[in-house]
C-alpha cells in the first residue's frame, strides 16, 4: 500500500539521574562525595533514504523512543548516554509538529540526517555539589525528562518532471517508454493508484519523472483520487501535461487540458506557475491527419509536441525538449520555511505572585532547581536557599513587600520568611 502521510509519536531519551555516593577505601574513613553525573538521553534524527519511496513503514509502527541516559554511579562514573535513534524516511519527507502544523524539517538530500528532538540532559552527581563549606552534599540532580511529541510526516516527492493529465491519456505508458519504471498500464481510468517515479537517462545525464495519477475535474475538492497527489507535483521543476490528441474516448482534449489546469490553479498559485510542456499522445490514432492537433493547439494557446507512446513516434524528440527545458530552470530546492521551534525550555526565569497571604514563586528556574532538591535533606535545603538568594529571588520577594514571618511557597514546600 502506498502511504504518503503518517502520524507518529517520538520521544527523545530522558537524561539519567546523578548519583549520591561516598568515596570508600580501606583505612580512609569518611571519604568525600564521588557520585557521578547521569548520562545524556538519546536524540531523535531523521535520515533521507533514497531507496524508500513511501511512508508505508509507518503504518504499523508509530511509537519511537530514543534510549534514556543511565544513572551515574560511584567513583565519579558518568552514566552511559542513551543511544540516538535514527529513523529512515524517503527523500522529500516534510516533518511537522502535528499539534501546531509547524514545519520542523524537510528531509531532502539522500543521506541527509536532521536532528528533530534533543535528548534530555543528565543530572549532576553529588560530587559536583561539593564546595569548601559543604563538603558532603547528600543530594544530586535528577535527569531531565523529555516530552513525547506527535509528529506528522508528509511525503512531497522530489522529481524534476511531473506527468499530469486526464486518466487514460497514456501517462504511465509514456513513463514506461522513457524510463525503466514499469507501471501498470490498462485501458480504464485510475489504473495508476499512486505516483510512480522513473529515472530518464539522456546523454550522460538523467532526470527524475513522477507520474501523478488521478487528476480530474474537481480533484482539488477531493474527486478522482483527490488532491492528495497534487502534493507530489508541488515541487517539480517542470510539468509535462499529457493530452490524448485523438480524443479516443470521445472527449474534447482541449476541455480536458483546461480542466486539469484549473485543478492545478485551485490547489496552489505557485503550482500553476510551474513551467509546462504539452505532449499530444496517441498521435498514431490520428492516421496522419495533423489538422486536429493544430486545432487543439490553437484552442489551448500552446505548442503541442506530438508523440505516440505506442509506436514511440516523437518520444526521443520529447525527451530532448524536456531535457533542454530543464537546463534553463532552477535546480530543485528544498522548501523554504521558517523552522518551527519547540518552546525551548525556560531554565532561567521566575515570577512571584500572591495567593492570599502567601508569596508564591514559580517559573522555569524554580523547576530546574526542583531537579536538585531533596527537601527533607537539610543540606540540600540550605543549598536551595542559597541558590534562591544568588538568583535574586529573595531580593524580588522583598520588593514584592515580604516581611518577616510571611509564608513563601515554592513548588510543594512552604516556609516562613526571615531575613
Ligand atoms: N493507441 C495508443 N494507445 C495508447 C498510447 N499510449 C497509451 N495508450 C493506451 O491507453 C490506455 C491508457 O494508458 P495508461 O498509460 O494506463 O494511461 P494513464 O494516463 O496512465 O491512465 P491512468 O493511470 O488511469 O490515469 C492503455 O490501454 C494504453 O495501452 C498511444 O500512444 N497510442
Ligand atoms: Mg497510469
Amino acid at each position: 500500500m502506498f502511504l504518503d502521510t503518517a502520524t507518529i509519536y517520538l520521544k527523545s531519551g530522558n537524561g539519567g539521574d546523578g548519583a549520591v555516593s561516598w568515596h570508600r577505601e580501606k583505612y580512609v574513613p569518611a571519604g568525600g562525595p564521588d557520585g557521578g553525573d547521569g548520562g545524556r538521553g538519546g536524540s531523535v534524527y531523521f535520515e533521507a533514504d533514497p531507496s524508500m519511496n513511501s511512508l508505508a513503514p509507518f503504518r504499523f509502527t508509530q511509537h519511537f523512543r530514543a534510549e534514556n541516559g543511565e544513572r551515574g554511579s560511584a567513583k565519579n562514573c558518568t552514566g552511559k548516554s542513551g543511544e540516538d535513534l535514527i529513523i529512515k524516511v524517503p527523500c522529500g519527507t516534510v516533518v511537522k509538529d502535528a499539534e501546531s502544523g509547524g514545519i520542523l524539517a524537510d528531509v531532502f538530500e539522500a543521506g541527509e540526517r536532521i536532528k528533530i528532538l534533543e535528548g534530555g540532559r543528565g543530572g549532576r552527581g553529588n560530587a559536583r555539589f561539593a564546595t569548601a563549606v559543604r563538603k558532603a552534599p547528600a543530594f544530586s540532580e535528577t535527569g531531565e525528562k523529555t516530552v513525547e511529541r506527535k509528529i506528522r510526516l508528509e511525503l512531497k516527492t522530489i522529481a524534476d518532471v511531473g506527468l499530469v493529465g486526464f486518466p487514460n491519456v497514456g501517462k504511465s505508458t509514456i513513463l514506461s517508454v522513457i524510463s525503466s519504471a514499469r507501471p501498470k498500464i490498462a485501458n480504464y481510468h485510475f489504473t495508476t493508484l499512486n505516483p510512480n517515479l522513473g529515472v530518464v537517462k539522456f546523454e550522460d545525464d538523467a532526470f527524475l519523472v513522477a507520474d501523478i495519477p488521478g487528476l480530474i475535474e474537481g480533484a482539488a475538492e477531493g474527486l478522482g483520487l483527490g488532491h492528495s497527489f497534487l502534493r507530489h507535483v508541488e515541487r517539480v521543476r517542470l510539468i509535462v501535461h499529457v493530452i490524448d490528441v485523438s480524443g479516443s474516448e470521445g472527449r474534447d482534449p482541449a476541455e480536458d487540458y483546461f480542466a486539469i489546469r484549473k485543478e492545478l490553479e485551485r490547489y496552489s498559485k505557485s503550482l500553476s506557475e510551474v513551467p509546462e510542456i504539452v505532449l499530444g499522445n496517441k498521435s498514431d490514432l490520428l492516421q496522419g491527419d495533423l489538422s486536429v492537433a493544430e486545432k487543439i493547439s490553437k484552442a489551448i494557446g500552446k505548442d503541442i509536441i506530438l508523440v505516440s507512446a505506442a509506436t514511440k513516434f516523437g518520444i526521443k524528440q520529447a525527451i530532448s525538449t524536456i531535457y533542454e527545458k530543464l537546463k534553463t530552470l532552477p535546480e530543485l530546492q528544498r522548501l523554504s520555511f521558517e523552522k518551527y521551534e519547540y518552546e525551548s525550555k525556560d531554565r532561567d526565569s521566575f515570577e512571584i505572585h500572591r495567593d492570599g497571604d502567601a508569596f508564591v514563586v514559580t517559573g522555569g528556574y524554580i523547576e530546574e532547581l526542583s531537579r536538585r532538591v531533596v527537601l527533607n535533606d537539610g543540606d540540600s535545603f540550605r543549598w536551595f536557599q542559597r541558590a534562591l538568594r544568588d538568583k535574586g529571588v529573595i531580593k524580588a520577594l522583598k520588593s514584592a513587600g515580604i516581611s518577616d514571618g510571611d509564608t513563601v511557597r515554592i513548588m510543594d514546600v512552604e516556609f516562613e520568611y526571615y531575613d
